[in-house]
């Protein structure tokens, strides 16, 4: 396993992707590219759920970046300070925010460089064709910054890229990871992980995707509602519960929701929401990320503890 340098990263990245390389459409398309081919072999083999065994080191979990860069540059420096090679990202780093090209690139830069380090997951702004998301203004700002011919392409480029994102990452009995939430259906004793995550046919691999991509905890009930946002569920505590003992975990973390204080849990601290960007349109006081320690089983997972947070002053 290669050890991730971000010190040689962050260089690279500052001086040289974003100054001179993301100015250039077919250096952008040529990363895009080289990610996706690394992508497509990864994918050949997880399906859309990665599974990890108990880390040996510690992760780094970050939530939605909507193009928040300085946030992002933020984070990296302290996963730099910290000696942390291994990142986990929760999807959504599109939409909203003027470095949105630039907070997909860098990540997607870290995942070249470090494919058994970095795990890209999918949010619901990477959206497959049969669930669009509004705003969604990532192929204007492609378009914008690159002309239409370029930036069309480039569009068609990262919406293939999106198809290969893994929907949720399990950490063997300590995490699983998603952008939205775990599926309200299909909760049973006899059901796998896989089954449960993916869904056993066509059909229900869309329906899944749309609750893992979309859905919000909830206090108000057990077991499920619809959702104010017109797609996904609201899942209660039951739900939860169902979801952790099906994937053998502790604690769920999901990004999605804007937090005020940077990150909020649920259902008796078993679900972490984590929000990782600062600044307009939320404007809220802290952003935060998280760091899931090896050998958890052993101990006890505080969820307020693995917390960091920041605010504007910070960066
Ligand atoms: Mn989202």
């Amino acid at each position: 396993m290669k050890l991730l340098r971000l010190k040689t990263v962050l260089l690279d990245l500052i001086e040289d992707l974003i100054t001179n390389k993301v100015h250039n459409a077919s250096n952008v398309r040529k990363l895009v590219k080289d990610v996706l081919e690394v992508l497509r072999e990864e994918f050949k083999s997880h399906n859309g759920l990665i599974r990890l065994s108990e880390p040996q080191e510690k992760f780094l979990v970050v939530g939605d970046l909507h193009g928040d860069l300085q946030s992002l540059t933020h984070i990296l420096r302290f996963a730099e300070a910290s000696n942390i090679h291994n990142m986990i990202f929760l999807g959504d780093y599109v939409d909203r925010g003027e470095n949105q090209v630039e907070t997909i690139l860098i990540p997607l830069y870290l995942k070249l460089k470090y494919p058994d380090n970095t795990f890209l997951l999918r949010g619901n702004h990477e959206p497959p064709e049969f669930l669009p998301v509004y705003p969604h203004d990532f192929p204007v700002e492609l378009r914008l910054r690159y002309g239409s011919i370029d930036g069309i392409k480039l569009y068609s480029d990262f919406k293939e890229l999106f198809q290969l994102m893994p929907h949720a990452l399990i950490v063997e009995g300590t995490a699983l990871l998603l952008h939205g939430g775990p599926p309200t259906r299909n909760i049973s004793k006899h059901i796998t992980a896989y089954e449960y995550l993916l869904g056993r046919n066509d059909d229900e691999r869309f329906k899944i995707l749309e609750e893992v991509l979309w859905n919000d905890p909830t206090e108000d009930t057990p077991y499920a509602e619809p959702s104010y946002r017109g797609a996904g569920y609201l899942f209660g505590y039951e739900v939860t519960k169902s979801a952790l003992s099906i994937t053998n975990t502790r604690v769920i973390v999901r990004g999605h929701e804007p937090c005020f204080n940077g990150f909020k849990l649920n259902h008796d601290g078993r679900v972490v929401t984590l929000f990782s960007r600062l600044g307009p349109p939320y404007n809220n006081a802290y952003a935060s990320f998280m760091i899931l320690k090896p050998r958890l089983r052993s101990g006890k997972l505080i969820p307020e503890e693995a917390v960091v947070r920041f605010s504007l002053q910070d960066l």
